[in-house]
């Protein structure tokens, strides 16, 4: 079967419950909830995790090394300074996808550089949680058989 991760890092445990004009108004758990509906009616498995911790979101990037089939990754304020995630995802074969649900590029300089979106599959930014699902069906496209 295939895998997919879902990977959020440091403050994004408080989507939903504060700054709704700027992150919207859908938790996390409801991210992950339309995100596992929508893979499980492809026959997908999603396995979800949030971390304030750098070394521990650098432990799941290794982790899933052999076990998924791609990474969506919602790396938060760690976009812009950690070059030891950058590093983490170039040790990994697996394919991994930058997701940021404000447009990053309107808002403060220091969010327009992304420290990790050159060793990434790709980036979306700006969309909300759909980011989220454009994702999942990137994966799902690049691995249809046939
Ligand atoms: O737009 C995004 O998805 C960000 O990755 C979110 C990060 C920010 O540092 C990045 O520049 C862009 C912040 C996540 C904080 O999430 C909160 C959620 C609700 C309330 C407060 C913060």
């Amino acid at each position: 079967m295939n895998r997919l991760l879902l990977l959020n890092g440091p403050n994004l445990n408080r989507l939903g419950i504060r700054e709704p004009s700027i992150y919207g108004t859908e938790t996390l758990k409801d991210v992950e909830s339309s995100l596992r509906m929508l893979l499980e009616s492809h026959g997908w498995q999603l396995d979800a995790y949030q971390s304030n911790h750098e070394g521990e979101l650098i432990d799941s990037l290794h982790g899933a090394e052999g076990k998924y089939d791609g990474v969506i990754f919602n790396p938060a304020a760690y976009t812009h300074t950690s070059v030891a995630l950058r590093d983490a995802i170039s040790s990994i074969s697996v394919p991994v996808i930058e997701v940021h649900l404000s447009n990053v590029h309107a808002r403060e300089e220091f969010r327009h550089t992304s420290m990790l979106a050159p060793v990434c599959r790709g980036q979306i930014v700006g969309l909300g949680t759909t980011g989220y699902r454009i994702a999942a069906l990137t994966f799902l496209e690049e691995n249809k058989k046939g």
